[in-house]
């Protein structure tokens, strides 16, 4: 196991790449070049200098989180074969530079989606939140909620510039459901994985989050099923999931311990996010982003780990979403101390387990 962090770039962070190296044990960033298009490559060497700028502050970059996927794929637009040609030559471009795995998400139109994104909790700290009644109806609606609540911080999946065609997307997507979505997500994959095998790149696809439709739209990575699926489509060991606890867990008839256990043995989960949600009812669909110790919120954070290291993960991980406490604004999920401390708490079970093992 090798725990990383979420940095976006000197141009889009206030966290510094020292301040996240001393966090204790802290070894990798989870990368990004949030500027790049969905569709176009990745050049070269702006992967080199985002790699050498990671290792000259004593962290490594072999986690890419994400190189977003064009619409045009997941609607199976006649344009698709450029961009997944674009697609391969990103995959390339980031292997030659010792990355190993790309989260990335086929999910249409909107990445994850929540509802409140400063959440008081009782100690005074904020946190994500999903509370069903405050989703409006009008998905414009929910794209201004969002855009006026990030402190003037872009959001992952969230790129202004396409959501600005809001109403074209959804009407490009009409046509798309689960079946039609499945069929394009095939086709991406047949397409990009004998690459990905190729040059050593492990995909690792984000569940849908929530997992279950919004807006109407269809979502195909959202129970065991459907990962199974997914692992089955294209049978390769470059072809696997990013296992999100959270999302996930957002859905309360997913057994996230039984899904960690079987996908950890079948070798299928490169990259996790480990992350504590509260549920606030008792159908499970509203809930709020925890701490991540297990009495904070609805998980057994001890279980989650033990099921993944019984099963030989030997992947990468990071502290999912982390609180604003201590007076730190900046992206929400994505602050220096909480997401820290959940790091190091992580890190704490890790060793526990592996010490108890070894007696
Ligand atoms: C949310 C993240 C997602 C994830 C993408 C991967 O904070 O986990 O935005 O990065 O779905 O493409």
């Amino acid at each position: 196991m090798e725990m990383t962090f979420r940095w976006y770039g000197a141009n889009e962070e206030k966290i510094s790449l020292q301040e996240i190296r001393q966090i204790p044990a802290m070894k990798g960033i989870v990368g990004t070049l949030m500027d790049i298009p969905a569709g176009e490559v990745w050049p070269r060497e702006r992967i080199k200098s985002l790699k050498d700028e990671v290792e000259a502050n004593g962290l490594t970059l072999k986690v890419i989180e994400s190189v977003n996927v064009h619409d045009d794929i997941k609607i199976g637009l006649p344009t698709r074969d450029q961009y997944i040609e674009n697609y391969k030559q990103t995959i390339r471009n980031l292997a030659e530079f010792g990355i190993e795995v790309i989260c990335y998400n086929f999910m249409p139109v909107f990445d994850w989606v929540k509802s409140d994104l400063d959440y008081r909790l009782d100690d005074g700290s904020s946190t994500l939140a999903y509370i069903s009644k405050n989703i409006p109806t009008d998905p414009e609606e929910i794209i201004r909620k969002v855009e006026n609540s990030t402190n003037n911080f872009e959001l992952p999946g969230w790129e202004p510039h396409r959501l600005s065609q809001i109403k074209q997307l959804l009407e490009d997507y009409k046509e798309v459901d689960e079946e039609k979505l499945r069929e394009n997500f095939a086709y991406f994959l047949k397409a990009i994985i004998p690459t990905c095998e190729e040059v050593g790149i492990k995909m690792a696809v984000h569940p849908d989050d929530p997992p279950y439709s919004i807006f109407g739209l269809p979502r195909i990575v959202k129970n065991r099923d459907d990962l199974d699926w997914l692992c089955n489509v294209v049978d390769s060991p470059s072809n696997g999931i990013t296992l999100c606890t959270g999302s996930i867990a957002e859905r309360p008839d997913n057994d996230v311990y039984e899904i960690l256990s079987e996908f950890c043995q079948r070798d299928r989960i490169p990259f996790a996010h480990v992350r504590n949600i509260k549920y606030l009812s008792d159908n499970g669909l509203d809930f709020y982003e925890a701490p991540h110790k297990s009495e904070y919120g609805s998980l057994d954070m001890y279980k989650i780990l033990k099921t993944m290291y019984d099963n030989g993960f030997n992947g990468y991980i990071r502290p999912d979403h982390g609180r604003m406490i201590w007076g730190e604004t900046g992206r929400p999920g994505y602050g220096l101390y909480d997401r820290a401390l959940g790091a190091v708490y992580l890190n704490g079970i890790w060793e526990a387990l592996e010490k108890g093992a070894s007696k």
